[in-house]
């Protein structure tokens, strides 16, 4: 193993909360409820297919013009920025900062897999950026998640090949991903909704540089 590419949303902090509310608020200024079982659906997903999905589930995909769809997004956006810029490194999730310690002491790369563009953002705010050897901006993938492009650029950022990274995510979607980039991946949740991962682990706290060693060497070849 020489590269850990981590999500950011739901494995480095907690931003689905965030995420929630300003989708659930331009929901209904749109007339479309969104509740928590369908933000689930959203999680690890780019912006721009969010709201597509959230269109859908509306009804009212066809209506809106790309131009309006835009400033959809930038308004959300906005919304979203506003929530989270009181956030700070006690906002961490439970044992991250250990495993970044663990991995750079091991001089394993990390790269930062995350379809969010706020994610250099919200690596400032936590403090935590320069741990990083660097973050792939999702503006440069073709196709986001559950498509792999981001965990391959991710490996080539790294200078890694596929099969020597490991995966960490807390989406389906993510997960979907990285198994279909050819690498490990080790999942943080819900052990039915992870099930096609490697492993997968009840919470961050799990997360150490010995279990995604073992995930990744006892891989199938
Ligand atoms: C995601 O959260 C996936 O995207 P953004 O933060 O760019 O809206």
């Amino acid at each position: 193993m020489k590269a850990v590419l981590f999500d950011l949303d739901g494995v480095i902090t907690d931003t689905a909360k965030f995420h929630f509310l300003a989708w659930r608020d331009l929901g209904a200024e749109l007339g479309i409820e969104v509740d928590e079982a369908f933000n689930e659906e959203l999680k690890g997903v780019s912006r721009i297919d969010s709201l597509e999905r959230i269109l859908a589930q509306g009804g009212v995909a066809d209506k809106y013009s790309s131009a309006e769809k835009d400033e959809l997004c930038v308004k959300k956006n906005a919304d979203y920025l506003e929530l989270i810029k009181e956030m700070t490194p006690a906002d961490i999730l439970p044992g991250i900062i250990p495993l970044l310690e663990e991995l750079k002491s091991a001089g394993i790369k990390m790269i930062v897999t995350s379809a969010s563009k706020n994610a250099p953002g919200i690596l400032d705010l936590l403090q935590v950026r320069a741990y990083f050897d660097g973050i792939v901006d999702p503006a440069t993938v073709a196709a986001g998640k559950p498509a792999p492009d981001i965990f391959l650029a991710g490996a080539q950022l790294a200078g890694v090949a596929p099969a020597d990274c490991v995966g960490v995510e807390d989406a389906a979607s993510g997960v979907e991903a990285i198994k279909a980039a050819g690498i490990v991946a080790v999942a943080v949740g819900d052990e039915q909704v992870l099930a096609l991962a490697d492993r997968v682990l009840p919470s961050t706290a799990d997360l150490s540089l010995a279990v995604l060693r073992e995930t990744w060497e006892n891989r199938k070849k």
